[in-house]
């Protein structure tokens, strides 16, 4: 009761725009919020006694906000933006509360994975890695094409970090900060997309031994910690149709930004994302089926569905209830979202899903039981 006394002071105190109640639910939608990374972080941060256990400054903390916010917002990318970054840090939250993992974590585990994933796109260009080697970007010779993004982000969050007036973690001891930044670091490499397939595969592998035998080492922790900031990272496509809707527009026009950037630059090539000829629900559909749906089934094992509450069966509903009967919440929001898409598509079955107002066969079992 003290606790959450002094939990619910914190947002009060600070003058957040929510509490952390709000932030413990999956249908939160962090684009509603301004600043969003300076109250997830210290909400969040809280709410796991990171800021105790850590003697983390509040003053630091909040300085450390704003530059890492100042960094999200660079290239003003459409989709890889601060709101991204709190948003799989707030979902990473849910995760770890959602299931039954929190007590299989040090505290320093969970550090390191909040951390991450507050980081984990930090001074994103709103380019891919393809098109950075491509071009021979900076950043790729630097990271001689491997994870190139994925590097810089932590690479430079990193070195944010050696600035005093930025190091929320300055009263960690050697070991203590050895160990979370290698743990930080190869989660934040880990969220390359490249690695997808090989990170389900070790999960599913420490869940079959697991079963048989129980004992877990600390690369078993890692590679679920990997997993679980992996999932949060997609994981938009799992959340609420109008959440989902208004990040898959987002990262659309990025992806088209970068084709037009293509079209310019390299005539003779055919751009990786062309807006003139991109099937947008298919390259969705390919998204959810062999990307989202994989990564949240390996994990169904942990994510304890009889503890889930009041919102994640709203989320069930609107998963499960024919659009017809179902009010979406942000009408005005989506049909404008929806009507961008209209113009950008060409497909038939994006039509047929504007007018129907469908979601893109979003059909995730393990909410339903
Ligand atoms: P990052 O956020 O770390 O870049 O990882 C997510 C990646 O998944 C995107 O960069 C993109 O390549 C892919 N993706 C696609 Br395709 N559709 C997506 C969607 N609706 N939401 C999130 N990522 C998507
Ligand atoms: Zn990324
Ligand atoms: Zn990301």
């Amino acid at each position: 009761q003290m606790r959450q006394n002094a939990k619910e002071r914190l947002s009060t105190m600070l003058d957040l725009p929510v509490d952390i109640q709000k932030l413990n639910l999956w249908s939160f939608n962090m684009m509603e919020y301004e600043e969003p990374l300076n109250f997830s972080i210290l909400l969040i941060f809280d709410a796991h006694d990171l800021i105790t256990r850590f003697h983390i400054d509040i003053e630091t903390l909040k300085s450390f906000n704003r530059a890492l916010a100042d960094g999200y917002q660079k290239f003003r990318a459409p989709y890889h933006n601060d709101f991204h970054g709190a948003d799989v840090l707030q979902t990473t939250h849910c995760l770890l509360i959602k299931s039954n993992l929190m007590s299989v974590f040090t505290q320093l585990e969970i550090a390191a994975l909040l951390f991450a994933a507050a980081i984990h796109d930090y001074e994103h260009p709103g380019l891919n890695n393809v098109y950075l080697v491509k071009t021979k970007n900076d950043l790729a010779l630097t990271y001689n094409d491997f994870s190139v993004l994925e590097n810089h982000h932590a690479s430079s969050v990193f070195k944010l970090l050696r600035d005093k007036r930025y190091n929320i973690w300055s009263h960690m001891n050697t070991n203590e900060y050895r160990s979370f930044r290698s743990l930080v670091i190869s989660l934040v490499l880990a969220t390359d997309m490249a690695n997808h397939a090989s990170l389900v595969e070790r999960t599913s592998t420490y869940f079959f031994f697991k079963e048989t035998n129980s004992s877990t080492s600390s690369t078993d922790s890692k590679t679920l910690l990997q997993t679980l900031l992996h999932a949060a990272d997609i994981s938009n496509a799992a959340k609420p149709w109008p959440v989902y809707i208004h990040s898959a527009e987002k990262i659309m026009e990025e992806f088209f930004i970068q084709g037009d950037l293509e079209k310019l630059n390299y005539q003779d090539d055919k751009p990786t994302f062309d807006r003139e000829t991109t099937d947008i629900v298919q390259l969705q559909i390919g998204f959810i089926s062999h990307i989202v749906h994989p990564t949240f089934d390996v994990l169904s094992k942990v994510l304890q569905i009889d503890s889930l509450d009041e919102n994640q069966k709203e989320q069930t509903k609107i998963i499960t209830t024919p659009r017809s009967q179902y009010t979406i919440p942000w009408q005005y929001d989506l049909q404008l979202n929806l009507e961008t898409w209209k113009q950008v598509s060409k497909s038939a079955d994006m039509q047929q899903l504007v007018l129907n107002r469908k979601p893109l066969q979003l059909n995730l079992e393990y909410l339903q039981e």
